[in-house]
């Protein structure tokens, strides 16, 4: 970016609306070549601003298109208004009037999919954060909530499906033989909630009956090819319907709820009040073409969308700076109803692995920022793992410090006091702690602080006294714009064993009891438990009651300990983990200064116990023996040498595979199911252990498993088995893998969704030429740069092509700053998240490091978006 560099905005610099906007009346006249949108704003002063001589600014987009602006019915001459930087400015204003303003833009060339677009042959929307400038001239900021009546005018035969906000009220035939149909939301709403479809759709219908007796009409639209892919997703929707009644007391608010799937769209889904929009990979699923983890993806994200109609919808943010108000918060919710439909110890590993691994790095790289951000250039960058992930932890710890009732009652003040208003952070805790009585001043610096505080852990017995101490220590590291850090209020949640493995109880402040919640908040603290009968282990931050590095120095036998005996299934799986990173540390030592890797596994003793234990939840067994993955480890890493840590992870499991082939290949048969395919915890457990047992058993000489793993894919009645067998094939180098992935590309090319696998799968394979590989997929007829989940599936599964990726000549890393230089062109947000590897060049070992860097600065120096601009600046500084 060489001009005028784009400009941060400022949380500090906030100020109230000087204008509202009670009814907001839109008519689009779509059309193959020019829409014509024409607004009209019902617009009064705020009482609530200063500002009361201020004129009148309202957004736009350098897409669209100024015909005609009239005040009242008075038509503006130019002279009377400006367009300066895509905003419309308008200084003489009455105090209340309407606006209307005729403006032109071109949805089938819009390439950014936010605003008004074409995804196949259907018109679609995406408005949040700040796409609805790109329809029309708007104040498009979330504190500006407006009743929205709807009119969309477009051919019959082309579009016989026209959809948006609220309820449909009227339809009409037009004098030029087209169909008006005007919809109206009653629930005053930002911009960022609209929604707008019209295409040639079909219908799945259904009905729900509300804790009040009200029905709702539930409507899921697809593409005619789709519809038969939707059912999982409507159950999922009356699960969550339900699910938000009996644990939230939330209701639906109005008579129909419907969801589209379209096949282009920059993020998973979107939550326009009444009008959902989802990408199809999170919406559409069958046996035969979805996997297990995509299944609880498309229930999990339902959810997720639903539950914004209470958490972000009916109370929402007031500035971008508060995004986590509503998605913390939302996320939160969805992990809990995932857990309370599957099984909680589960999700929560699953949920805590992706925090630690992808979270944890951000916190740690030059985009760290607060989970409420202090500033941003462009907010589409800040819809992050930060704000999200870790902003759904500081809502399960305000739930942890306040206990299940009283968080409920928080949540039914905070609905309660501010239904229909655009709220702060500092609102949500405010009703957390009025209902609770309890003090969160300290505890809201989660919500400024940036980067993952860091807890040192100490423990001594005394034998005579029967006592045991705890003295925690924490500090959080500096992270850009903030060189130092305030002590945090941290839950941790303990428990004490004694060295068979059973709970010891011990008493702390009088509290006799087998677990205890302690409240860190002083820089060092100190913990005196006494009655503590013998020599404990402990069991430190059950749950993952926080969202910090806690190390304590546990030997390998207290370790493995944990891992077959702590009652908090969650520190099993810790445990075992930590033993794996401890080994594979060591490996990674000895591959980094280029000797032959050796090690006496201890794991493998651990491994076979739970291998032959028919007691344990097979799901669980399977994430304990799944080893730290290779961006786990490159996370704990203070200098990252991609290749060092591929070969530590492989002989590590090749090692204990060979140690254990007979447990393996018996686990493997043993957990192989009969009959129809069902995506339920069960059946989803027994088949993530065998797949897991295939992927280990492979890794022997045996004969009997090459064959094991080709018959499983060529026999498997569902894509997670079938999918399973040609990924372990493709990443063991299977003499066969080449054919299975020819087979399973024919089989499958008419299903775009089973073809992204296949992508990205063929992008991730180790191999020589790997770059060539990449052009060539790029040429092929699978693949459409216009699309963003294939481009996420290729280039994604790219960067896990360790060789290529991290190719000592630079190449991979010059191949994904070419693409990122293309996509900017065309849609800056997905070019922008593209960035990502790159911006941890700085961990890199020094050779890669400077390659890194080179190309950074390569991109830099082209003409580049807000998007791109912010994130590459920022890694460069
Ligand atoms: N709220 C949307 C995300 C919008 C992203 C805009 N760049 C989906 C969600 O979190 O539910
Ligand atoms: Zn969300």
């Amino acid at each position: 970016m060489k001009e005028s560099q784009p400009a941060a905005i400022y949380l500090k610099d906030y100020k109230v609306p000087p204008f509202l906007i009670d009814k907001t009346e839109l008519t689009f006249e779509l059309d193959e070549s020019t829409t014509v949108v024409t607004s009209k704003l019902h617009m009064r002063r705020n009482p609530t601003s200063t500002e009361n001589t201020a004129p009148l600014v309202l957004d736009g987009g350098e897409d669209v298109k100024l015909i005609a602006v009239a005040m009242d019915d008075y038509v503006l001459p130019e002279g009377e208004y400006q367009l300066v930087d895509n905003q419309l400015v308008i200084t003489a204003t009455a105090d209340n009037f309407i606006l209307t303003c005729e403006t032109l833009i071109e949805p089938q060339n819009n390439t950014k999919l936010e605003g008004l677009y074409r995804s196949s042959s259907m018109f679609c929307t995406q408005c949040e954060a700040e796409g609805f400038r790109h329809i029309t001239y708007y104040l498009d900021r979330p504190d500006v909530m407006s009743v929205f009546t709807t009119t969309i005018i477009a051919d019959n035969e082309q579009y016989p499906v026209m959809l948006s906000n609220g309820n449909e009220i009227e339809r009409t035939q037009t004098e030029e033989g087209k169909t008006a149909v005007v919809w109206h939301d009653p629930f005053p709403k930002p911009a960022y909630l609209f929604a707008l479809v019209a295409g040639n759709l079909e219908v799945k219908n259904d009905t729900f009956v509300t804790q009040s007796q009200r029905e709702v009409k539930l409507q899921i639209f697809t593409e005619a090819h789709n519809i038969d892919k939707v059912d999982y997703a409507m159950e999922a929707l009356k699960r969550s319907m339900r699910w938000d009644e009996e644990v939230y007391g939330r209701e639906y608010d109005l008579d129909i709820f419907m969801i589209v799937a379209v096949d282009d769209f920059n993020m998973g889904a979107m939550e326009n009040k009444g009008l959902n929009i989802f990408n199809s990979s999170c919406l559409l699923a069958s046996p035969e073409t979805t996997t297990d983890d995509s299944y609880l993806r498309v229930e999990a994200i339902v959810a997720h969308e639903y539950f914004h109609n209470w958490s972000g919808n009916r109370v929402t943010c007031r500035d971008w700076f508060q995004l986590s108000l509503k998605e913390g918060f939302t996320v939160f919710r969805d992990q809990t109803f995932s857990a309370d439909m599957h099984s909680a110890t589960v999700k929560r590993v699953e949920d805590v692995s992706f925090l630690k691994t992808a979270q944890f790095a951000e916190d740690a790289g030059p985009m760290a920022h607060p989970v409420r951000p202090a500033s941003f250039i462009e907010i589409s960058n800040f819809y992050t793992l930060t704000v999200y992930e870790k902003g759904a932890e500081i809502v399960r710890m305000i739930h942890t410090l306040l206990g299940a009732e009283n968080f409920r009652k928080g949540s039914d003040l905070y609905f309660e006091r501010h239904d229909g208003q655009a709220v702060t952070c500092d609102d949500f805790v405010a009703a957390m702690e009025a209902a609770s009585g309890v003090d969160l001043t300290q505890f809201k610096r989660w919500y400024s602080q940036a980067g993952t505080p860091q807890v040192r852990v100490i423990g001594e017995y005394d034998e005579s006294q029967q006592s045991y101490t705890l003295r925690l220590h924490q500090d959080t590291p500096a992270t850009p714009g903030q060189p130092t850090k305030l002590p945090s209020h941290i839950p941790v949640r303990v428990g004490l064993l004694d060295q068979a493995g059973n709970p010891l109880s011990a008493s702390l402040d009088g509290q006799s009891a087998n677990e205890h919640l302690l409240e860190l908040s002083q820089a060092e603290q100190v913990f005196e438990f006494t009655q503590v009968s013998s020599k404990p282990v402990p069991s430190l931050l059950r749950g993952f009651s926080a969202p910090v590095k806690l190390s304590y120095e546990y030997s390998s036998t207290d370790l493995l300990l944990l891992l077959s005996a702590d009652q908090d299934g969650f520190n099993r799986w810790s445990a075992g983990q930590q033993l794996a990173v401890n080994e594979l540390s060591q490996l990674i030592e000895q591959a980094v200064a280029g000797q032959t890797l050796s090690l006496e596994s201890q794991l493998i003793n651990g491994f076979n116990s739970l291998l032959v234990d028919d007691s344990l939840d097979p799901a669980m067994v399977a994430l304990i023996l799944n080893l730290p993955s290779q961006a786990y480890l490159s996370e704990l890493a203070s200098e990252i040498h991609p290749n060092a840590i591929k070969q530590a992870r492989q002989y590590l499991k090749a090692q204990i595979a060979n140690a254990l082939e007979s447990e393996f290949a018996q686990t493997y048969q043993a957990h192989r199911l009969d009959g129809e395919y069902r995506p339920d915890a069960q059946d989803i457990a027994h088949r993530s252990l065998k797949n897991l047992a295939l992927s280990y058993w492979l890794e022997t000489d045996s004969a009997e498993a090459k064959l094991a793993v080709v018959e499983q894919f060529e026999s498997a009645n569902n894509m997670t088995d079938q999918f399973a067998a040609l990924s372990i094939a493709v990443h063991a180098d299977h003499p066969q893998a080449t054919q299975m992935l020819d087979a399973f590309y024919q089989q499958w090319q008419d299903e775009p969704l089973v073809v992204n696998k296949w992508l990205m799968l063929s992008a991730g394979r180790e191999q020589e030429n790997a770059i060539d590989n990449m052009k060539s997929l790029m040429e092929h007829e699978a693949f459409d740069l216009k699309n963003p989940n294939k481009v996420r599936s290729l280039l994604g599964g790219f960067g896990q092509n360790i060789s290529a990726f991290h190719h000592v000549d630079g190449s991979g890393y010059r191949f994904l700053a070419d693409q990122i230089l293309v996509l900017d062109k065309r849609n800056p947000q997905i070019a922008s998240r593209l960035c990502t590897p790159l911006t941890r060049w700085k961990k890199m070992t020094p050779s890669l490091s400077t390659l890194m860097k080179a190309e950074l600065e390569r991109i830099m120096a082209d003409q580049l978006s807000k998007d791109v601009y912010e994130v590459i600046s920022k890694s460069l500084a």
